[in-house]
């Protein structure tokens, strides 16, 4: 594994006290509470606890997740780097691959049986279409690269619920935990599920992609997804015809904009919002797909007389079909890699600087893809909070083993070490994490405005926006979070319900914190 074997400890983690490298302090908080309960179960579920410690250790577990084509495997390759994804058809499309770092490239077949075979990559350097065994007996296919991002993020590339083959389906549910009842408890259902989802829509959401949605139980086998740990993309955005979209003004950003805000409306609380992205240009722009002849190939597209370019780029059909000087063939693989959207891009910066050089191309068409946003929401997203949701994830994934022992004493003392931990003053954030999952999937309810208030208290990293003062002086931000720290409180007394009353509890004390914090920072002192 990447982590364990490393010598020094990678900026931003936190050292255990049995060497393993964690995200942060939580992280190593319920390792050593693993460690401890190791001695104290049976062998059964001390393995199970083993295999917690272990992913305790590994970077966070991504699942990226939707309906079969709606470019998944696209945004895996764009997001990596690389293209190493088969995407559209093929056999590989219907397999979970995981993509974790490693020292050297390899690929492993993971068989049901739990065998492995090393997969030699294809002559492109992909996950080869076919793999030459019998699919049926695939568990999933392991995919070790050098990639840096990988050092941080494990990548799950899923074939996508919603296609028409079961198997597919069974293979993705099993791997993320859906199906967790079924499988051996202690090998797999607790531990084998994402910690994280990056759910993938397009134009059409529909009502079982929510379902879908819901149905994750992403972060283990008995935890959902929620604002914490899921993110949605809104994909193929270039695809999306502006003049269908009112109040666009003819553009595709714009339009794109106005329908990622109305799916993230009917996506919450599930996901906190929606970023629109075009993972064809991304996985071109960033994987090398865009190569030099393709830049000189659209400079010969932009010398077309004004009335042949504007009819080419009226449909894929026409551009692909229409008699004109570039070859048919170099115009097909055009719009392979940046689709019709791309292209008109490309023409318009090669119109604005007809000297653009081939790397800079690259770039503005990286640049129309929206990537750098998604970058930057995965890094703000799960980048600073990997350490909450990692340790969620393990407790969770603890008490499961815990029940799935059946010994009463045994799940006795689990608990007892888990309440042992939580009302320990540093596991306020795992407390916060676990109240904002209970409000957003609706376990316990609240009116709406509160909703919205324990999911930006709980979901934000900043604390401007944690209070929903973005831009606001110190002194303002303090004043309010004092404030807001004393509503809660009385409402955790006077007219709340008991499952109300222990989340405001909880959410007085992350306004308290807040408040200690802004008065450390304003008056020179540090909490
Ligand atoms: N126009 C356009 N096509 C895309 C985009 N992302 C993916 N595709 C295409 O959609 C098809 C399915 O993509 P794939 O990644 O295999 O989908 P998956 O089944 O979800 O993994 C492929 O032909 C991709 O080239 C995009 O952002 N825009
Ligand atoms: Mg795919």
């Amino acid at each position: 594994m990447a982590r364990s074997d490393t010598v020094t400890a990678p900026p931003g983690t936190t050292p255990g006290t049995t060497g393993q490298q964690f995200a942060g302090p939580l992280s190593a908080a319920v390792a050593e509470l693993c460690v401890a309960l190791q001695r104290q179960v049976s062998p059964r579920t001390a393995a199970g606890f083993g295999e917690v410690l272990r992913r305790l250790s590994a970077p966070l577990q991504v699942a990226v997740a939707g309906r079969i084509k709606s470019g998944k495997s696209t945004l895996v390759n764009a997001l990596i780097g690389r293209r190493v994804a088969p995407t559209d058809v093929g056999e590989c499309t219907r397999l979970v691959t995981r993509f974790q770092y490693g020292t050297v490239d390899r690929i492993e077949i993971v068989f049901t049986d739990g065998r492995k075979q090393v997969l030699p990559f294809d002559p492109g350097g992909m996950i080869p279409a076919s793999l030459g065994v019998d699919v049926d007996r695939v568990s999933h296919l392991e995919a070790y690269l050098t990639n840096a991002v990988l050092r941080d993020l494990t990548v799950i590339d899923t074939p996508g619920l919603g296609s028409l083959d079961a198997a597919s389906v069974a293979r993705t549910e099993e791997l993320l935990g859906v199906r967790g009842d079924e499988l051996d408890p202690v090998s797999r259902s607790a531990v084998a599920g994402a910690e994280a989802v990056l759910y993938v829509v397009t134009q059409g959401v529909r009502a079982d992609d929510q379902q879908a949605l819901a149905a994750f139980t992403a972060a283990t086998a008995s935890r959902e997804a929620g604002p914490v740990n899921a993110i949605a993309v809104l994909n193929k955005a270039d695809t999306i015809a502006p003049e269908s979209v009112e109040g666009s003004g003819g553009d595709v950003w714009r339009a794109a904009q106005l329908l990622a805000e109305k799916q993230a409306h009917g996506l919450r609380p599930r996901v906190a919002d929606v970023i629109p992205v075009m993972g064809l240009l991304a996985e071109s722009a960033e994987t090398g797909g865009f190569t030099s002849a393709d830049a000189d190939s659209l400079r010969a597209l932009a010398q077309l007389d004004r009335a042949t370019r504007d009819t080419i780029l009226l449909s894929a059909d026409l551009f692909a079909s229409w008699e004109c000087d570039v070859p048919a063939g170099t115009r097909v693989r055009l719009l392979e890699k940046l689709d019709l959207y791309g292209i008109g891009c490309a023409l318009a910066a090669i119109d604005a600087e007809p000297e653009i050089t081939a790397g800079a191309l690259r770039r503005r068409l990286l640049d129309s893809s929206g990537l750098d946003l998604v970058r930057g929401k995965l890094g703000a997203v799960f980048g600073s909070r990997a350490d909450g949701i990692k340790a969620a994830a393990a407790l969770a994934s603890v008490t499961a083993l815990a029940h799935a022992s059946g010994d009463p004493g045994e799940r006795q003392r689990v608990h007892n070490a888990i309440e042992v931990l939580l009302a320990k003053p540093e596991a306020h954030q795992l407390r916060l994490l676990e109240a904002l999952t209970l409000v957003a999937s609706g376990a316990v309810a609240m009116p709406q405005d509160l909703v919205d208030e324990v999911l930006r208290v709980g979901s934000s990293p900043e604390i401007a926006e944690q209070l929903g003062l973005p831009g606001r002086p110190p002194q303002e931000l303090a004043a309010h979070a004092l404030e807001r720290a004393g509503w809660w409180r009385s409402f955790a007394s006077f007219g709340a319900t008991p499952a109300q009353s222990r989340v405001a509890h909880v959410v007085h004390r992350a306004y308290f914190l807040v408040w200690q914090q802004l008065r450390g920072s304003g008056g020179g002192r540090r909490r």
